[in-house]
């Protein structure tokens, strides 16, 4: 057993959902973080704490509710800022990722670009770092350029430094949702800024994961999602540099956002609320907050050195099933990479892979992962993906490891 295995089946019993069984009365392997985290105890109390003890609405009322609000409300802000290391005005309020990146390619992408300029992305992005550019670069002229990555998903410098001419944005992911491929940010946000770039990171998958330092990675823009850290959904955050926050016109207009308003026009808020128009997500802000004192407690360092391990043991315990035919896609063993691990099993369709584990009571993502255009280069129709959090230990990764094998005799593989 991996020495840091104890902790975490203890740290599994935070979680009430992962004591549950499945409807076949399986054990819950549950392998699927990547696409939204559980949430443990911490988290879910201080969401009904909030709503039964402190709950009005924020930044309005006078009376002592209110002020409680409101105080929790921008308590957890100062959280969230605390932890990637900025200041707390540097931090909005979204959504998700996405809501957050959106904000970036209309607020800033439509002040900043103009036709013979570029926006820099890379070819493994989630279409939430991706999407929103094709529509920028559409309504602004831009162009739209991709940093190539090789057959194990790994950027080619060589290819940046080629195309970082005219660029305005660098707009690329932290950590791969699709490989678990981290991109070498130390290496890219110098150059970008070097060319006079600014630097947009989406780490929705790897400030759940990992220390992030917004300061020390020196990038301008960075968006996260609460949902994927043990924090409710409906919540994430855009991280902005003071001087780039404060030059961006409003995303959406109306309540809250203001600081005066007359028939004819409108002064705006300061940062952050500028860009936090109308009642905000209040109580699931409050519950990100626990959720940062609920990871920071076990500490970012730990979960990183315990995913790595479940990590390479998983890698090491797939190798017994190569010969029946599992290909193991991202970053080769031995190399760096997030929890994060996709796969394809012989000639079985990575959906008929994922229905036949759930029996198992192993829960796992199959498909493109909304990066369609990483699998097409890739020449995969779809992939099953096994991701690993705090929470995860080497049962979960027998269990994976026994459901495969069960899945190999069902589908007659060598
Ligand atoms: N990836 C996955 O299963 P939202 O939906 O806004 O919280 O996160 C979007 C997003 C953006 N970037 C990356 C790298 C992501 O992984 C995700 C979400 C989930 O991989 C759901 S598609």
């Amino acid at each position: 057993m991996i020495a840091v295995d104890e902790r975490a089946e203890r740290i599994a019993h935070d979680f009430p959902i992962l004591a549950r069984r499945t409807s076949r009365g399986k054990r819950l392997a549950f392998l699927d973080s990547a696409a939204s985290s559980q949430k443990p105890r911490a988290v879910l109390d201080a969401l009904v704490n909030f709503y039964e003890r402190d709950y009005a609405n924020i930044h309005r009322g006078v009376y002592e509710l209110a002020e409680r609000a409101t105080n929790a409300f921008e308590g957890a802000r100062e959280k969230v800022a605390g932890f990637i290391n900025a200041e707390p005005a540097e931090i909005v309020w979204t959504r998700n990722t996405t809501e957050a990146i959106n904000l970036v390619s209309f607020s800033w992408g439509m002040q900043n670009l103009r036709p013979g300029d570029a926006i820099l992305t890379s070819q493994l992005e989630h279409h939430s770092n991706l999407v929103p550019w094709q529509l920028l670069a559409a309504k602004t002229g831009a162009e739209l350029r991709f940093i190539e990555v090789d057959e194990f998903g790994i950027h080619r410098l060589d290819d940046l430094d080629r195309k970082l001419e005219g660029v305005k944005l660098v707009a690329v992911s932290h950590v791969s949702n699709s490989l678990g491929t981290i991109l070498p940010l130390a290496e890219i946000v110098p150059r970008a800024h070097a060319a006079g770039a600014v630097v947009l990171v989406d780490a929705a998958q790897s400030v759940p994961h990992m220390e992030v330092d917004v300061r020390a990675l020196d990038v301008d823009f960075l968006a996260a999602s609460g949902h994927k850290m043990c924090g409710p959904t409906g919540i994430g955050f855009l991280y902005g540099k003071r001087a780039l926050l404060e030059a961006m016109p409003p995303f959406l207009t109306g309540g809250d956002m203001i600081k005066s308003v007359g028939y004819e026009q409108t002064t705006f808020n300061e940062i952050p609320w500028k860009f936090e128009a109308g009642t905000s997500n209040i109580a699931d802000a409050v519950a990100l907050g626990a959720a940062v004192d609920y990871l920071q407690e076990i500490g970012m360092g730990w979960i990183r050195d315990h995913e790595r391990s479940l990590t390479a043991y998983a890698l090491e315990r797939l190798r017994e099933l190569e010969p029946r035919g599992l290909a193991v896609y991202g970053p080769p063993a031995g190399t760096e990479r997030g929890g994060i691990i996709s796969f394809n099993f012989g000639d079985i369709h990575a959906h008929d892979l994922a229905s036949l584990l759930d029996v198992e009571g192993v829960a796992v993502r199959a498909g493109h992962h909304c990066t369609m255009p990483l699998m097409e280069k890739m020449g995969w129709p779809a992939t099953a993906r096994a991701s690993f959090y705090l929470y995860n230990t080497e049962e979960d990764v027998e269990q994976l490891i026994s459901a495969l094998h069960k899945a190999a005799q069902i589908f007659k593989l060598a």
